[in-house]
């Protein structure tokens, strides 16, 4: 009870004198990038001439605090040399816009279809006169290929012969078995034609190329809904996904629990530079966040390493982009460095 009255003399002191109450911290755009400075080369531990460093990552990143600045969104290419470890912390706010529906997209690809596999639903192309073409198409003996402009293509990973050659902003776009791929946009060039053979082997093959400047991408679960890639068990959370294209380690946590956790070195053309999140069940509104990453080495001068961080959210029909600046805030840049996450 005493305790209880302390606090009812204190809530009531500020009033009594007329003092404004603790202000709250005012939230304010972007995440706090806190950049560290790591040894040169690991101490010797990972020379120039060796890709993968015998030591962990861990024990030689984050060693040496330099600065912190604000920073609107995770997208870089960090063209210098050198061993250096980011924190970007803030919070990240769920909330969907009508820009984050219709992001424009640069969507490039050259893929080989496997007309050896059985006709299905696994590949089509919308064409903007109203035409389709599906894999059940490319199969047929009389099949002489596609070219103009399609509004849609569905992809799924079962097609596909070969490692993808699939780009989406610049970032490798790795097609994974069980997801099915959807790439919408007004105005896209595709092209299905016949891939001359090398020699070895006597089997038919189709290319499928893409090019469209402004693009949504999304991806889902095969056979799932299109509105929908993940049934939420609750129906005030819905499942986010996210992405992180890095060269080299990165980790990502949200409300400081891991959700990517890769902390090795990567070249960023391999496709596991793409580390994808399984689905995050998240509420509608502000979470805490963090990003981390280390740049290792860079093998040649002028080498661009990048760093991006994407997300999609079928349940809201937004398609897989670079998270928004609008979804990042932070509580006012620290005075002092950061003592750990
Ligand atoms: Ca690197």
């Amino acid at each position: 009870m005493r305790s209880v009255i302390a606090i009812l003399v204190l809530a009531a002191v500020p009033a009594a004198l007329g003092a404004e109450p603790p202000a709250v911290p005012a939230r304010e755009p972007g995440l706090v990038a806190h950049y560290f400075c790591d040894s040169p080369n690991w101490d010797g531990n990972w020379p120039d001439s060796v890709s993968t460093p015998p030591v962990d990552p861990v024990d030689w990143t984050f060693t040496e605090y330099r600065y912190s600045r604000v920073e609107p969104i995770v997208n870089h290419e960090f063209s210098r040399r050198g061993w250096f470890s980011v924190r970007w912390v803030g919070l990240f706010d769920t909330a969907v816009t009508e820009a984050d529906r219709h992001p424009n997209a640069a969507v490039s690809a050259r893929i080989d279809l496997d007309a050896t596999n059985p006709p299905s639903h696994e590949f089509s192309l919308r064409m903007a006169d109203g035409r389709t073409v599906s894999m059940e198409d490319v199969s047929r003996s009389g099949f002489t290929g596609c070219v103009g402009v399609a509004t849609q293509v569905l992809l799924s990973a079962r097609v596909i012969r070969e490692t993808p050659d699939l780009w989406v902003d610049g970032a490798p776009y790795p097609l994974k078995p069980g997801e099915q791929h959807e790439i919408r946009s007004a105005q896209m060039q595709v092209d299905v034609s016949r891939v001359v053979a090398d020699g070895a082997s006597t089997a038919t093959t189709w290319r499928l190329t893409i090019e469209a400047a402004g693009a949504a991408m999304s991806c889902r679960p095969h056979g799932a809904p299109m509105s929908c890639a993940v049934g939420p068990p609750d129906d005030s959370m819905t499942p986010y996904l996210f992405e992180i294209h890095a060269d080299d380690g990165c980790r990502l946590y949200i409300d400081g629990k891991p959700v990517i956790d890769d902390w090795s070195p990567c070249w960023e053309a391999m496709p596991h530079a793409m580390r994808r999140s399984k689905p995050v069940l998240l509420k509608e509104g502000l979470h805490e966040i963090t990003v981390e990453y280390f740049q290792g080495q860079s093998l040649t001068d002028g080498d661009f390493d990048p760093m991006r961080l994407f997300w999609s959210c079928p349940a809201k029909d937004v398609p897989r982009q670079i998270i928004r600046p609008e979804h990042f805030s932070h509580l006012g840049l620290p005075a002092k460095p950061p003592a750990g996450r």
